[in-house]
């Protein structure tokens, strides 16, 4: 017996507890451990099993560490067999989260109870895999076609509750899981109950599971896993559960084998590893018990409602006790979302939008906030001022954080007393709903304040970043390198058209000219125009048509028209004509004769531009790891999760092919495509991201 799961005899039930922190995941001592206590209790004549989860949960699945390593035995889906075999009666007790195989293990036992805080669900497709230890085989047999396919393909975590009326569960009782399991295999062994085999039982009635796996292929815009898992139902509802479960683990194994699911397993480690500095390793975070938001504009009020929503009081400083309301509306409109999806109470409402938040116009209401982040206008010398107003008011050791998207965090350091007390905290619009936070750390800013600015983010359910001074930190400098490679492209004869779906057909959420629509075409006309005033180098290739379209009052989204036309009450747009007149017009004016693209050369350039200015990012120390730059490309750019982040992406790639595409780029214009040392370097040494992420982690 491994100590993976202990062993007890309770009369007649032996009870298997596992104990394998943090999550119960099925490793090789706990999965070898089941089999151990199954066949112990049936030798000791035991009459009846109760397995159950030490710590925090249940089983969570299985342990994804091991994948890609060479599978060891037992494996998962035999050890459910083994369970739903044995001749005693074998009982589940869940609490927590028992996910993926930890469910399988559930479906395997005769019967199920739980306590009400219990989710289950079988996550698999969301980490780039499917169920591989009878999932597909079981859950149909006990809940139906419909049901199955909805727990399975969405990878959602289902509430006891729903379990117990989806028939998951039998029970749902409060109480520790070892008091209420071992009181219902008792009962159960009492009335007499019979082992309850699901796969004994019959199977639904096929259905027309081709139309059903194009519609979730569909769904899931490139996602493999949950159209294949749609094989497995089929295989479940059209085969003898024996070849069901062959069906099954060949389909596994293939998803195992897929670019997709070492991009998503990439995804789920990372946004873990991503806030884990090893400089912050025992530094104890300020003080977090109020914060100060000064601006309530639409930042502003997003990041309040988020500060809020995490159990956080706030005091909103606007200019006039006007725009104070006005900015109280914003947040009561936020939190109306939360209130309608039930996950705040009207009381908790009326909390959040009364006593927890405080309306000033006066500077000495921040006297007495532990951190201060600032959302006003994006200008050095308003930016100054603020600080300089924070630097008499707040008390000593308040935290004073920009929310700056591009400005020197250095330079507003400088402007007060304290710079080891400022800090960028980047929020991404709108705050309250996107995860990403780039925390800015300036030369001076101290690392408790760091730590602090981590915190934050955690209690908001962040996930944060942390970025280096420079413009645009890592997000938005890597975003206008990819962008200008698109406009480039437009220049040299692509359509915005059709650089925008051959991005979303890459995976990508939105493509860049439907992005700059839903931003607002202003913010890049204002930004070239800064560029130009500061002296642009005259090899950089600059644009006019776009100006040509803001000089039209065309911003977007936000005016009806942009590269696309928007019609009230219509999703998406279509394309604006008189863009290509414009473009057209450049190409004469410039003497470009326009080229064919494929859609092929244009997500390799576009990704090519992106790869580089990433390597450059870490290169630089902007970014701690590339793991950081993918992280931010997911949670704040729409980057494909199945692919794991762009310096993901381009380990499975070959960096080699992607250095040869960047220097052949370079023959044409040198000065946009010069190759970022950092990957010339792990091309050199033939090392990958990957391997600096191991090395700084
Ligand atoms: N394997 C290995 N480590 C895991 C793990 C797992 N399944 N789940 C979590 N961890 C680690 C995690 O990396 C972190 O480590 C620590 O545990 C705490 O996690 C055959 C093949 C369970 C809801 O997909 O959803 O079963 O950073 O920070 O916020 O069909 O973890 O501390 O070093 O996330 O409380 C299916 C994935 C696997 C569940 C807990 N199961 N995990 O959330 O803590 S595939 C999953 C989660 C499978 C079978 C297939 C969450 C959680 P560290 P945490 P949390």
């Amino acid at each position: 017996m491994t100590d993976a799961i202990g062993y007890e005899r309770v009369g007649d039930i032996a009870v298997l507890k596992a104990q394998n922190p943090p999550v119960n995941a099925l490793g090789l001592d706990v999965r070898q451990g089941l089999v151990d206590g199954i066949e112990r209790a049936e030798s000791e004549g035991a009459k009846a099993v109760l397995i159950y989860g030490d710590g925090r949960t249940y089983f969570a699945g299985a342990d994804i560490r091991e994948f890609g390593k060479p599978p060891q035995g037992p494996f998962l889906p035999d050890v459910c067999t083994r369970i739903e075999s044995s001749p005693l009666l074998v009982i589940s007790a869940l609490h927590g989260t028992a996910l993926g195989g930890g469910l399988e293990i559930a479906l395997g036992s005769h019967y199920r109870i739980a306590v009400p805080s219990a989710r289950i669900g079988l996550p698999e497709v969301l980490i780039g895999v499917m169920p591989g230890a009878g999932g597909t085989q079981r859950l149909p047999r006990l809940i139906g076609i419909d049901a199955s396919v909805d727990v399975i393909t969405s990878g959602r975590q289902v509430g006891a509750k729903e379990a117990l009326s989806l028939g998951i569960l039998d029970r749902v009782e409060e109480g520790e899981p070892r008091e209420i399991g071992l009181a219902y295999a008792q009962e159960l062994l009492d009335q007499g109950a019979p082992r309850r085999a699901i796969s004994e039982m019959p199977a639904p009635e096929s259905v027309d599971f081709d139309a059903l796996y194009d519609s979730v292929l569909k769904k899931g815009r490139g996602l493999l896993a949950p159209a294949v898992a749609i094989r497995g139902i089929q295989a479940c509802c059209e085969l003898p559960f024996d070849e069901g479960m062959k069906r099954e683990r060949e389909l596994f194994m293939e998803l195992m084998s897929t670019d997709q699911r070492q991009g998503m397993i990439h995804a789920f480690f990372s946004e873990r590893a991503v806030s884990k500095l090893p400089e912050l390793k025992g530094v104890e975070p300020r003080a977090l018990n109020s914060l100060g938001v000064i601006g309530g504009g639409t930042m502003g009020a997003g990041i309040a409602t988020a500060a809020l929503l995490a159990g956080l009081p706030v005091v909103m400083l606007e200019m006039t006790a006007e725009a104070a309301e006005a900015a109280k509306g914003r947040i009561a409109g936020n939190l109306q979302g939360a209130l309608k999806r039930g996950k705040i109470s009207q009381e908790k409402f009326d909390h959040l939008t009364g006593e927890a938040l405080t309306l000033a116009t006066d500077y000495d209401a921040l006297s007495d906030v532990d951190l201060v982040i600032e959302a006003v206008f994006e200008e050095m010398g308003v930016k100054k001022e603020v600080f300089g107003k924070l630097d008499a008011v707040c008390k000593k050791g308040a935290i004073l954080a920009s929310n700056t998207s591009y400005l020197d965090v250095n330079e507003i350091a400088a402007s007060t007393s304290r710079p080891e007390d400022v800090i960028g905290l980047h929020f991404f619009s709108p705050a309250h709903v996107m995860k990403l936070l780039e925390i800015v750390v300036a030369d001076k800013t101290a690392l408790d304040v760091v730590a602090t600015g981590f915190e934050l983010g955690k209690r908001l359910k962040k996930i944060s970043v942390r970025a280096g001074v420079c413009d645009g930190f890592i997000g938005n400098r890597i975003l206008a390198t990819y962008r200008k490679a698109a406009d480039h492209m437009v220049l040299d004869g692509a359509s915005p058209y059709q650089i925008d779906k051959a991005l979303t057909d890459f995976g990508f959420a939105m493509g860049p000219f439907a992005v700059a629509d839903l931003a607002g075409l202003d913010i890049g006309w204002a930004v070239r125009k800064r560029k130009r005033a500061e002296g642009m180098d005259p090899r950089e290739r600059d644009s006019s048509y776009m100006d040509k379209i803001c000089e039209a009052g065309n911003f977007g989204q936000k005016t009806g028209k942009g590269y696309y036309v928007y019609e009230a009450g219509k999703r998406g747009g279509t394309p604006n004509p008189e863009v290509a007149e414009l473009i057209e017009a450049e190409r004469a004016e410039k003497g470009i004769t326009p080229k064919e693209f494929t859609d092929e050369e244009i997500v390799t350039r576009y990704m090519a531009a992106m790869v580089n200015e990433a390597a450059k990012v870490v290169g630089e120390g902007i970014a701690r790891r590339p793991l950081d730059v993918d992280m931010t490309l997911l949670f704040g750019y729409g980057f494909p999760r199945y692919r794991g982040g762009p310096l993901k992406w381009a380990d499975m790639q070959g960096l080699d092919t992607l250095l040869a595409n960047i220097k052949s780029y370079a023959e044409e214009d040198d000065y946009f495509w010069q190759p970022a040392p950092l990957l010339e370097q792990l091309v050199a040494e033939g090392r990958t991201f990957d391997d600096l992420n191991k090395e700084n982690s």
